[in-house]
Parts: structure tokens; C-alpha cells; sequence
């Protein structure tokens, strides 16, 4: 397969061993990437302390990465899990604490659905801690089922929205 190029989220709210604290653990995350044979990092974002969404409870650090390999998005997937577990991630609960998770959002060839594998991440578009670091490295990245540039979808995010409907007089 040619060389794709795949953006993946990186995400920690657990304090690993050796690594130390979140951030430190999403530094150590893109040294793995970049140390992953068959994977090539292009970049790496900075790397930022967000609120927990929904129930994790602990804040988290976040960051986003370019990647360029000629893995398809099944084997990309393999590789992104072991090294999740190689930080010690165990299956568990979903949206529980977790030491490292790696998503991945887009990649160059369009959409794509497996069972177990959904790209573009069906929830990225309405998160803030994806698009803020996504936004860093690649603004003219569309998305393939709104037509909407990351820049787009990260300036819909930050508009001001009404949070209640206007009241009824009767
Ligand atoms: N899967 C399907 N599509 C994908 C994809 N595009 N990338 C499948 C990666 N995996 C994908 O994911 C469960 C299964 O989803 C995978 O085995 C794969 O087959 P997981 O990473 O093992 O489990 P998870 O992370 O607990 O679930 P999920 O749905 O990925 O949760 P999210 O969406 O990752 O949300 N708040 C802040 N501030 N920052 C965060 O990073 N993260 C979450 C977790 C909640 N709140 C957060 C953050
Ligand atoms: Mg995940």
C-alpha cells in the first residue's frame, strides 16, 4: 500500500510508573510513534492539560500527531493498541481512567468502516481536545463527510451556542 498519512489523538489521565504524570506519559507516547518501525511521526502537537469529558474524572493530557506509514488502517490499529498496552493500558471500562489511548481521526484515503474501526472517529468533530492540538498541525485537513476543514470544524466548536430555547410567551 502507498504511504498514507493518519492523524491519531493521544490522550492520558493516569500516572504511569516510569513516565510520571499524563503529559509526560503523551511525550513518552509520541517517542513510541516515532520509534515504531513501519510508522514514520511527522509531528507532534503541544501537548495540553484538558477537563475530563464525561465521566473519566481526572483531567487529562492531550495531543495530536501526524503519522505517515503504508500500513492500512486495520494494521495501523494493531500497532496503536500494543503500544497502549506496552503503557500498560488494560481493557477495562469504557471512558475510565486510562494510562494512554490513541485514536485514530482521520486518515488520507477518505472514510472507512470495519466493525471494529471507525475513521473519521465518529466523536472528534465536538471535541475541543482533539481539534485544539489538530487545529496546531494541520487546519486544511478536510473531513471527508462534512467537506469542513479542521479550521472549519474547530471555529464551529468555539462559536458561542444557545444553551436554552428562547422562553414561550403565551
Ligand atoms: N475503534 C473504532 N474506531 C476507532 C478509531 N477511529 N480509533 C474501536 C481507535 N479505535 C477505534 O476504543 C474501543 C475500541 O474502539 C477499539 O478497540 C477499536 O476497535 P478504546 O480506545 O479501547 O476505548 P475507549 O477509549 O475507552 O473508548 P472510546 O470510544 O475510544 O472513548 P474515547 O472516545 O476515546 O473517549 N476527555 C478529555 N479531556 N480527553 C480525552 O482524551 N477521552 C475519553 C475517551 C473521554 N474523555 C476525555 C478523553
Ligand atoms: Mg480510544
Amino acid at each position: 500500500m502507498a504511504k498514507t498519512s493518519y492523524a491519531v489523538a493521544l490522550g492520558s489521565n493516569r500516572r504511569h510508573g516510569v513516565y510520571g504524570a499524563p503529559a509526560a506519559v503523551v511525550r513518552a507516547a509520541g517517542a513510541a510513534l516515532a520509534a515504531e518501525p513501519g510508522v514514520a511521526l511527522e509531528t507532534l502537537s503541544t501537548i495540553r492539560a484538558t477537563p475530563a469529558l464525561g465521566p473519566a474524572g481526572r483531567s487529562f493530557a492531550n495531543a495530536a500527531a501526524i503519522l505517515s506509514s503504508s500500513h492500512d488502517p486495520a494494521q495501523m490499529l494493531v500497532r496503536l493498541k500494543a503500544i497502549e498496552r506496552a503503557f500498560g493500558r488494560r481493557p477495562g471500562r469504557r471512558w475510565g481512567p486510562r494510562v494512554l489511548d490513541l485514536d485514530i481521526v482521520l486518515w488520507s484515503h477518505g472514510p472507512f468502516a470495519e466493525a471494529s474501526l471507525t475513521i473519521p472517529h465518529p466523536a472528534f468533530r465536538a471535541r475541543r481536545f482533539v481539534l485544539d492540538p489538530l487545529a496546531e498541525l494541520v487546519p486544511g485537513w478536510r473531513d471527508p463527510l462534512t467537506g469542513l476543514t479542521i479550521r472549519q470544524l474547530h471555529a464551529r466548536l468555539a462559536a458561542p451556542r444557545p444553551v436554552d430555547p428562547a422562553p414561550q410567551h403565551s
